[in-house]
């Protein structure tokens, strides 16, 4: 081993470990609602060495990244062995997509990649790329894993190498570390967006969809769907009903799509979900949350207007600009609630929040009154018992 080579490893340890072991802080004087951090919890640069350099100097004597990784984004989320665990959508510069496992002893900071990524089975109709994976510990015994399987358009007119078709993936395993591939959802239209609710209902499995009409666009696909299903090991939709619907002039007009299975509260299922609408600049994609019925998870009780997350600062910018994306929450014993989120499809972050400020979010801040009339009457309203408060009345 070259002193060249000897050196320009050390400083590539040097700057990986520094990267993985930094502290993350709370920013101060957040919306009261959640905390955002200084520092993005996973990037490419977090990906270990093992992965990215062939570390045998008689190999690479130049010492070259061989396998490059371009980004670390959408990832599934589970509290496992007393670890913050995710699933997380490591995607190469060749472009696939894989899923890799990151763990933190504490949920927002010190991720560390296991040293291989996951072996996924294929079924007889390989994917092409895989990404997106939603974790479910059904209370069947399992823990699922749902994503988004992309292949190419076999209906695609030649020269056509763009149409793809979207389809969930359905995987399980009891370790993370062993991995079941189940048929793929089949389904009458495209779907990406595929989650499993915990619970059996009415003695069947429940899934959120997102049916959609192409592979970008959802087309008369009119939002967040549910659909009940027999069978998880072969699993086919027959209905679908839409629980969560897009609207003119909201943040979900072109399109919105469920993020991680919604938490159990005492008031209701918490959801986190994805909203997209259009701009000169092309698609913003924020979060937003909502609420349904406890002993009805598809029944919408309650919803804010707009956004919960919308991308700042860095997170406004990188391979897809102005997005946020999450499918990985993970709600502790003490009701304290980390929010993986993925920005602008390049790095992942964390927010905290509590289970009791989510639920006074959801149940206290106004509906959407889809005018800008309506908009103007309850910023109205709250300034005057405001005035009013503020004067003693
Ligand atoms: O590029 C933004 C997001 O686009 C897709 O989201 P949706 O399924 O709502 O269209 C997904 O490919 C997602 O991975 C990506 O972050």
């Amino acid at each position: 081993m070259n002193n060249e080579f000897k050196e320009r490893l050390r400083q590539l340890e040097n700057a990986h470990l520094a990267l993985i072991t930094r502290k993350n802080e709370k920013l101060p004087l957040g919306n009261g609602i959640f905390d955002r951090y200084a520092f993005p919890i996973l990037t490419n640069q977090h990906a270990p060495l093992i992965w990215r350099y062939d570390l045998n100097p008689e190999t690479n004597p130049y010492l070259m990244e061989r396998i490059g990784i371009n980004a670390a984004l959408n990832s599934g989320a589970i509290k496992f062995n007393d670890k913050y665990v995710l699933v997380v959508r490591v995607e190469g510069n060749d472009r696939k997509s894989f899923f890799a496992i990151a763990e933190s002893p504490n949920g927002i900071d010190n991720f560390k990649f296991w040293d291989y990524p996951v072996t996924l089975p294929e079924t007889d109709n390989p994917d092409t790329n895989v990404y997106d994976m939603r974790l479910t510990a059904h209370e069947d015994g399992w823990i699922y894993g749902v994503f988004c399987s992309e292949r190419k358009d076999p209906n695609a007119p030649p020269g056509d190498l763009s149409s793809a078709v979207a389809t969930a993936g359905i995987t399980r395993t009891r370790d993370l570390k062993t991995w079941e591939r189940l048929p793929d959802l089949r389904t009458k239209s495209q779907q990406r967006n595929v989650v499993l609710h915990p619970e059996f209902v009415n003695g069947k499995y429940a899934l959120y969809t997102r049916p959609q009409d192409g592979f970008i666009d959802t087309g008369s696909g009119g939002g967040i769907g549910w659909a009940l299903v027999d069978d998880i090991s072969h699993a086919e939709i027959s209905e679908e009903k839409i629980i969560n619907f897009r609207y003119y002039h909201t943040i979900k007009e072109v399109k919105n799509g469920e993020g991680p299975h919604p938490v159990k509260t005492p008031k209701g299922w918490l959801h986190l979900a994805h909203g997209v609408r259009g701009c000169a600049a092309g698609l913003r994609y924020v979060l937003y949350l909502y609420l349904t019925d406890l002993e009805d998870p598809s029944k919408l009780i309650a919803e804010p207007a707009g956004y919960f997350i919308a991308p700042v600062g860095e997170e406004m910018v990188g391979d897809v600009s102005n997005v946020v994306f999450s499918n990985g929450w993970i709600a502790d014993s003490d009701g304290t609630v980390f929010i993986y989120y993925a920005s602008s499809d390049t790095r992942m972050h964390v927010a905290t929040s509590t289970i009791d400020k989510l639920l006074d979010y959801c149940l206290n801040t106004p509906a959407d009154g889809f005018r800008s009339a309506t908009s103007v009457e309850t910023l109205k309203e709250q300034i005057s018992r405001n005035l009013d408060f503020l004067a003693g009345k």
